[in-house]
């Protein structure tokens, strides 16, 4: 009795789950794709499934047919027809799949060809993967750095050409992969050398990705936001990200200025950090660029909103709201900052649109 009421249960359990990837309402859907080089895989692989479907229920259905009529009757005591081979059917059954399978091969094969293909108007953006978040830079439009947000616009074709941090021996690095299921394949980044992978959103909006290539302790936390801009908004991004950030002349956040440049012995934001401003000293580019780090909605990864309490709490203590390895040089490190301390850099880091 018990046990029959546990079987029930898992079995509930698991067809719930099942029916709950069945669900086309969710941001990492690649059965709901939002522009052509997601639609077009999609709309292959949806003839493929219909045709596996036939198989599988041709296929089960002479299993089912051959093994209720043909079987043992009480009153049965001969011994049915022994059967050894039968070339024709054998040949048969291996020469439909072969052919089903050649058939899917020629638009398959031509599909991996066009959506890599390169096109003329498309706009290039450099993607960087680190442990554990996304840069990217666009080199068609000035000194553009950014992070965690791929911004691109509507309705034109947009190149990615992809590559992961280099780090020395002995791991040199570590894979990551590229992917917004509504917007295109998935592509991986590997150190020293260059992918590419074409996106294409048709609407505005905010799409959902994530690395989808194992990459160490926060690889579960390193996700990738692509936000499509109609054309008006993208020309006021472009113009925003071109401009310097403007440091502040007094208060709290000229304070945090002077803190983002000198910790005193601790090691200083600028060792990792870049905030370009005008005729100043770049900083380093270990960690995100933070020029114009409030136009973006996302942080450490596209995990955390970016708002002033997560920035206060992230400062406090980054590797307890995200796993990192700062001892190995890997994350941002605590870098015990007190309280004051904290709500000034705060205030500088929220002046920088
Ligand atoms: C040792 C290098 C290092 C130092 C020093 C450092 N950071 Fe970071 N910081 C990073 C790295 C790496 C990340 C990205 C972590 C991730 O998302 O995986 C980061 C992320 C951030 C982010 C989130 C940015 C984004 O877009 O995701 C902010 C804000 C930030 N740091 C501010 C600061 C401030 C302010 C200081 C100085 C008090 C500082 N950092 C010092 C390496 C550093
Ligand atoms: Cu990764």
């Amino acid at each position: 009795m018990r046990k029959a009421r546990t079987r029930s249960t898992v079995i509930a359990v698991v067809l719930g789950l099942l029916l709950m990837a069945c669900s086309l309402d969710q941001p990492q859907s690649a059965l709901d794709p939002q522009g052509p080089y997601a639609r077009d895989p999609h709309n292959l692989f949806v003839v493929v499934f219909w045709i596996a479907v036939a198989v599988f229920v041709l296929v089960q259905g002479l299993i089912l047919y051959a093994a209720v009529k043909y079987r043992a009757k009480p009153d049965d005591d001969t011994l049915p027809v022994q059967v050894h081979g039968n070339t024709k059917l054998e040949i048969l059954w291996t020469l439909i799949p072969a052919l089903i399978l050649a058939g899917i091969a020629v638009p398959t094969v031509r599909m991996v060809f066009e959506l890599a293909a390169e096109t003329d108007d498309a706009v290039t953006i450099e993607v960087i993967g680190h442990r554990w978040w996304f840069e990217y830079r666009y080199p068609d439009h000035g000194d553009i750095v950014t992070a965690n947000e791929l911004v691109i616009p509507v309705g034109v074709p947009v190149r990615l050409e992809m590559t992961a941090e280099e780090t020395g021996l002995p791991d040199r690095g570590v894979l990551h992969s590229f992917w917004i299921p509504k917007l295109g394949g998935k592509q991986d980044l590997v150190p020293g050398r260059i992918t590419t992978l074409n996106l294409l959103a048709d609407e505005p909006g905010r799409y959902l990705g994530q690395c989808a290539e194992y990459c160490g302790l926060s690889h579960a936390n390193m996700r990738a936001r692509a936000v499509a801009l109609s054309d008006g908004d993208w020309q006021a991004w472009l113009e925003n990200q071109q401009s310097p950030a403007v440091t502040p002349e007094d208060g709290l956040a000229a304070q945090g200025a002077e803190l983002f440049g000198n910790l005193g012995d601790r090691r200083s934001c600028v060792s990792c950090h870049n905030i370009r401003t005008e005729g100043g000293e770049p900083g380093a580019a270990v960690g995100p660029d933070l020029t114009h780090l409030m136009s973006r909605e996302e942080f450490a990864g596209a995990i955390f909103e970016l708002n002033e309490e997560n920035l206060q709490q992230w400062l406090a203590d980054p590797p307890a709201m995200k796993p990192m390895q700062p001892e190995t040089g890997i994350g941002m490190p605590d870098l015990g900052l007190t309280p004051e301390e904290i709500d000034a850099l705060v205030a500088y880091l929220l002046t920088l649109e």
